[in-house]
């Protein structure tokens, strides 16, 4: 069988090249075996060895709590302790909700059958990405009222201290509608958690709450009114990225709340700022009322002219202009196609068709053939009557209307003069709000299973960090540890856009369909005489046959030809030398060339650049499969 010697070649190279991809990998593994060797360790003592070694790795993974065969990657954990002053924390470690009081009231405005705070709430472990002695408070009930709510270790009044707040939330069966913000409860003198409904007041209410699509991050704070003593809900405005992903994606998002005496806020999400402004100016209604308001007495006058433009009163409509043209008219220069058949119709009564046997006429009424078209139209132009096609008239203008000019008596948008609010206060320091004296969480949910963990309340935004690298920082580890593979995202991605897998294609295909197009053996063709030449010139230039074999059959014709002519040039100076009795020439040797410079200059240089692009093809190909290879034998 005759095999080309250039795809030989190839083969070779790339068996070489994966042949020492696959022995540095053999290296590495042969390396703690040479160690054990070199040591001269008997059997036993290897045993001992290795056996230590694995006690120290359980040791090592098993955290204090043991280990957990759901735990795909696990770390040391222990509960945090704030590393400074605070009003609240809590991390549900010890299993126990002894610190918290379930409400025994009934929700303030639902149907009595309903109105229970009824919703269960458990201490549990994560289900997924658990962190091994780690838990977190698990609303456990769906379409319930929850309401659960523990005091704080001391009020936090508003003074010139900030005020931190910061939890994990986890929604871990994803969110359908349902919130998960927290209360910051007033301390009003008669707070009781056993009765904590919807109306108990608070200071602050902070966290996600979802339903539909509507995504929203709350920062709501009551006001009162300095001059009638109202309660008003102040909203902050809503943050500036999108907040999909931290409802869907069932990881542990942490959310944190900065007010500052300088009446400044901000929140954060997963320790960045997603939102963040002024309690005096970016809330909803604002704190302050404005100075001057509209008189609600004032009306507008009836002559008061808001028309910016008019009909030209002067105007006159042209005597050409004719108002009853139609917008289309027939095609006066149409000429009916020849073979129209007028007396035919399109469709007809089918004749094959014959009545049902069980056709009741006084049920049924008069049985009639389907209609089926008119063969007869077929191969004709047209059948029935023929009509001309209509087209736009040209003489169309359609109704008549005076052109617009400046109204000479606008007047303007008119308003309602303005006069002093006799409502109007002044609150420079909406900051100094009403102490709070409890948390709680008061919520209802179509989705259950929604985690939280690692309450803080504090007025140094280093402690709530510090608590949050000790805490959260643990569970975004293993979370991020258990990530999927760049495969598994890769199809998850595409789920969502199926757009991507033209990419994909493209990608995979397009190296694939190079190395098949450069790569590929060509088929094996009936030796020919340059063939047969190229064999007797192997021997004499290992080289340049190589070179040649590698080349189209046009290269080998031509260095035949360039043979030919060469050895009949030198008969002819023979000749001629013989009759000029002449003394025959020394023959000089041509220099020879180094070989990089005969690859590219030499009489093969073509066939050597295709050879060299191919080659470094091959190696591109080999570089792209080598890290798949070890990913795999991983
Ligand atoms: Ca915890």
């Amino acid at each position: 069988m005759k095999v080309d010697r250039g795809w030989i070649w190839r083969v070779l190279l790339l068996t070489s090249l994966v042949a020492t991809a696959i022995r540095a990998q053999d290296e590495e593994s042969d390396v703690q075996i040479s160690d054990a060797d070199e040591l001269s360790l008997n059997e036993e003592e290897l045993k001992v060895l290795v056996a230590e070694e694995e006690e120290e790795e359980e040791v090592d993974v098993s955290g204090k709590d043991g280990g957990d065969e759901n735990v795909s990657f696990q770390v040391i954990y222990k509960t945090p302790v704030p590393t400074g002053d605070v009003y609240f924390v809590e991390t549900f470690d010890d299993g126990s909700l002894e610190r918290w009081q379930l409400s025994k009231t009934v929700k303030g405005d639902a149907d009595e059958e309903i109105s229970k705070y009824d919703g269960k709430w458990a201490v549990e472990q994560l289900k997924e990405n658990r962190v091994p002695g780690d838990q977190g408070l698990v609303l456990k009930s769906r379409a319930k009222h929850h309401a659960i709510a523990a005091m704080l270790a001391r009020p936090f009044v508003f003074k010139d201290e900030p005020l931190v707040v910061q939890y994990e939330v986890n929604f871990q069966d994803g969110i359908d509608c349902g919130g998960a913000y927290i209360k910051l409860l007033s301390d009003t003198g008669s707070l009781t958690l056993e009765q904590f409904q919807d109306r108990t007041p608070y200071t602050i209410m902070f966290g996600p709450d979802k339903c539909g699509e509507d995504y929203k991050l709350h920062f709501i704070f009551r006001h009162q009114n300095p001059l009638n003593k109202d309660w008003e809900e102040k909203h902050a405005k809503r943050p500036d990225v999108d907040l999909k992903k931290f409802y869907t994606d069932r990881k542990t998002h942490l959310y944190t709340l900065v007010l500052n005496p300088d009446n400044s806020y901000e929140m954060f999400i997963d320790q960045s700022s997603v939102g963040h402004g002024s309690l005096l100016h970016d809330v909803v209604p604002p704190v302050n009322p404005l100075k001057e308001i509209d008189d609600p007495t004032d009306s507008k006058p009836q002559d008061w002219d808001e028309r910016a433009k008019i009909p030209d009163p002067e105007a006159v409509k042209p005597d050409d202009w004719d108002e009853d043209a139609p917008a289309k008219i027939e095609d006066p220069d149409a000429v009916k196609p020849e073979g129209w058949l007028d007396e035919e119709s399109d469709f007809i009564p089918d004749p094959n068709a014959e009545k049902p046997e069980d056709w009741d006429e006084e049920m049924d009424g008069e049985w009639e053939a389907p209609q089926i078209p008119n063969p007869a139209c077929e191969t004709a132009p047209g059948c029935g009557k023929w009509k001309r096609p209509m087209i736009n008239n040209l003489e169309y203008k359609g109704k008549w209307k005076a052109p617009l000019v400046d109204n000479p008596n606008y007047q303007g948008a008119w308003k309602p003069r303005k006069i002093s609010n006799p409502d109007y206060f002044e609150d420079l320091q909406p900051f100094m709000m009403t102490p709070i004296k409890a948390l709680g969480l008061e919520l209802w949910s179509m989705t259950s299973d929604i985690y939280f963990d690692n309450f803080i309340i504090t007025s140094q935004k280093e402690v709530a960090d510090r608590w949050a690298s000790d805490s959260w920082g643990l569970k975004k580890l293993v979370a991020s540890a258990n990530e999927p593979g760049i495969f598994a995202q890769l199809m998850t991605a595409a789920e969502e856009r199926p757009w991507l897998w033209i990419i994909y294609l493209l990608t995979v295909g397009l190296p694939v369909g190079l190395l098949v197009l450069f790569c590929w053996p060509k088929v094996g063709r009936a030796p020919t005489r340059a063939t047969a030449a190229l064999k007797t010139a192997s021997s004499r230039h290992d080289l340049d046959s190589v070179l040649w074999i590698s080349s189209r059959k046009q290269m080998m014709a031509t260095h035949i030809r360039k043979r030919t002519f060469h050895r009949l040039m030198w008969k002819r100076r023979k000749r001629r030398r013989r009759k000029r009795r002449v003394q025959p020439i020394k023959k000089t040797k041509r220099p020879r060339l180094p070989r990089l410079q005969r690859l590219l200059v030499g009489p093969a240089s073509s066939a050597s650049v295709v050879m060299i692009i191919k080659l470094a093809l091959c190696l591109c190909c080999c570089h792209i499969c080598s890290p798949l290879k070890n990913n795999r034998s991983r």
